[in-house]
């Protein structure tokens, strides 16, 4: 009894900490996101946090409470209460209704899931993932079913006892082939499925293909064309400085025509091979354009890369899915500091002219500066 006291206090004491570091948490959050305008101290949501500190203290306490009365006075209110009953009955709510909820769940947030892919490897994702939940789901509902089963089943003939079978190679058997052969299926599909953006996909012979770089800074991406020779060019973090964000190397006759757009969104042609060169100047980001399935990480003093074909325009995409405000985007995928969610840019997808066009508008990053200056620059490489 005294030792369930001492548990509840040290939960109680756990979950205050939890409280404390949360409200910390968010509060540094906050001062951080609210530099430029004024900063006040949200007493709803620390009084909400009282208030529940307070709910889970009372709890404790009435449980503390019963259980001192029954140590002193010997009288015990819930004595004549069939615990083993009591727990049954909880367990086939906690069982019934979890899985109840599990269902309506799927179904209700079901609009919200991604809509269809927009790239050609991302259908394959997609058709894989499908396969895995059409797999999964039904085994889940049945695994939990046979589980609540099980103990309504025990209770009402409790005194039979478990049987132990030591060896029964038939049903051991039997178990391992048919969970190695889903196993293997699922991840050889996988191997093959997922590899596609970064290692797969060779464009054909009638196909653009599209050189971009992004880079990730905190919080924006920039975002790097190869000019009309099609080709980026080289760069040193070490020349990373005023104008040049990118520490472009512009002694590389490839890196002279390369495009820096401004920030706002990038244009991508539709059908083309886009192969997109991702790196970090500071943190851990990711590059994550969700309606196409592709994801890599941008890791600082690494190069990475990801592959994709947009099968859709914005404007096809946004008639199929009746959105005319729908726009696809690029997002940082990892928590990478106080404003990750700027790191946010509309992609636009068009057909290879607008592309064109949208490109032209824009001159190369390279400026012939007073040469001196790119000469000792290069000179510290
Ligand atoms: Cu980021």
């Amino acid at each position: 009894m005294a030792r369930l006291g001492w548990l509840g206090a040290l939960g109680l004491g756990g979950l205050l900490w939890a409280q404390i570091g949360a409200a910390a948490r968010a509060r540094a959050t906050e001062i951080a996101l609210q530099e430029a305008t004024t900063s006040t101290f949200d007493w709803n949501s620390f009084l909400w946090r009282v208030l529940w500190i307070e709910t889970i203290a009372i709890i404790f306490l009435s449980i503390r409470l019963v259980q001192l009365v029954v140590r002193y006075t010997g009288y015990d209110p819930f004595g004549d209460w069939d615990r083993d009953k009591v727990n049954m009955r909880l367990w086939m709510v906690v069982g019934l209704g979890g899985i109840a909820l599990a269902l309506w769940g799927s179904f209700k947030y079901a609009p919200n899931y991604l809509p269809e892919s927009a790239s050609a490897h991302g259908q394959a994702i997609d058709t894989l993932k499908d396969f895995i939940l059409y797999f999964t789901y039904p085994a889940f509902i049945l695994v939990h079913l046979l589980l609540f089963y099980m103990i309504w089943r025990y209770y009402h003939g409790r005194s039979q006892g478990a049987v132990y079978e030591l060896t029964h190679h038939g049903l051991e058997r039997a178990a391992l082939i048919a969970i190695t052969i889903p196993v293997v299926i699922i991840a050889a599909w996988g191997i093959w499925v997922w590899s596609a953006p970064v290692h797969g996909q060779v464009a054909r012979a009638d196909q653009k293909t599209v050189e971009l770089e992004a880079v990730a800074e905190q919080f924006q991406w920039r975002v790097r064309y190869a000019g009309p020779d099609g080709k980026l060019g080289r760069y040193h973090y070490k020349l990373i400085g005023g104008e040049n964000v990118l520490g472009l190397d512009f002694t590389d006759p490839k890196a002279q025509d390369d495009i820096l757009p401004p920030l706002k969104e990038i244009h991508l042609p539709v059908g083309a091979q886009i192969i997109i060169h991702v790196r970090s100047k500071d943190v851990l980001h990711s590059l994550y354009l969700p309606h196409f399935r592709t994801h890599i990480y941008a890791v600082p003093g690494q190069r990475t890369q990801a592959k994709f074909v947009p099968l859709y325009t914005t404007k096809e995409m946004r008639r199929k899915l009746k959105d005319p405000e729908f726009d696809y985007e690029l997002a940082c995928n990892q928590l990478c500091g106080g404003a990750h969610y700027n790191m946010r840019m509309k992609v636009v997808v068009e057909t290879w002219e607008e592309y064109q066009q949208w490109l032209s508008q824009f001159k190369p990053a390279y400026t012939p500066p007073s040469s001196v200056a790119l000469h000792k620059n290069t000179q510290n490489l």
